[in-house]
């Protein structure tokens, strides 16, 4: 790895590249993945790499939907892999459920080398290598999907994700929650809940809440779902983006 001294300026981003760099060396992540990375950074950078206020409501939201849950399942790509990896065991465990490897550049070594890492970092039980079931109106290999995982979740977490898949889980009645540092991506759009943020910052965060509303009365859980409004979200996401470069570029 390249070494980066933690005085520079750009420190985390650079060292996220890394990683995503390593990933792709390593074989768990597609060489795709350092456009979508790269195209992430830009959003980041707009975004003034910050948490924002639209990205606590998003993630409050996300977690109540998940505790709320009866299947709730979360996918992991190539991208994900190389940057959150012991992250979204953490979360899985927070929510004593399973991980599902998910491609759109899939290929069974990726599949492999993913689910081992996922192992390795502690996960319980990985799904994902055997999938016996595929989601209606996709026709590449994202479609393909695991029996007692995403396939029958009620809400399934997509991080980093292009729009299709979201949008054909959402119209097999699924809740959708997607990661995306893009608030005008088709995946922001049509999630049911869109944590416009990086994934570094978003998954701790996630877990982070979904421990601290373990303990709420599903009644309250309900309210707060029924009070998020995404596309308000949405909208607050791009005002925080435009204040930020007026306040920073344009004072
Ligand atoms: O591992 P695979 O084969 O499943 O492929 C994974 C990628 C990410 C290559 C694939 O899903 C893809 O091509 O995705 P897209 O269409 O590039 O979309 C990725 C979205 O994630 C874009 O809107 C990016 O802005 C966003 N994004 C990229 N990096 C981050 C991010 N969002 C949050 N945190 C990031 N670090």
């Amino acid at each position: 790895m390249t070494d980066i001294p933690e005085s520079h300026p750009r420190y985390a981003s650079l060292v996220a590249r890394e990683r995503v760099a390593q990933g792709v060396k390593k074989g768990y992540t597609s060489s795709q993945g350092l456009i979508a990375q790269g195209r992430g950074e830009c959003f980041d950078y707009l975004l003034g790499e910050r948490t924002t206020a639209s990205a606590e409501a998003a993630t409050t939201a996300a977690a109540a939907l998940l505790l709320m849950a009866a299947r709730p399942a979360l996918s992991v790509n190539g991208n994900v892999a190389a940057l959150v990896a012991e992250e979204m065991v953490a979360l899985a465990d927070a929510l004593a459920i399973p991980l599902e490897v998910n491609l759109f550049h899939r290929s069974e070594e990726r599949v492999k080398k993913i689910a081992d890492l996922l192992r390795e970092k502690g996960a319980k039980e990985v799904l994902g290598e055997k999938p016996d079931a595929s989601v209606p109106g996709l026709d590449h290999a994202r479609a393909l999907a695991t029996r007692g995982g995403i396939y029958d979740a009620d809400v399934v977490l997509i991080p980093l994700e292009d729009g299709d898949r979201c949008e054909a889980l959402v119209a097999m009645g699924k809740k959708v929650i997607a990661i995306d540092l893009n608030p005008l991506s088709r995946t922001a759009r049509k999630a049911t809940v869109s944590i416009v943020d990086n994934i570094l910052r978003a998954v701790p965060h996630l877990t982070e809440q979904v421990r601290r509303l373990s303990d709420v009365q599903r009644a309250d859980l309900e309210r707060m779902v029924q009070e998020y409004d995404n596309e308000k979200v949405l909208r607050q996401a791009t005002a925080e983006i435009r204040d930020h470069l007026e306040r920073q570029f344009l004072p």
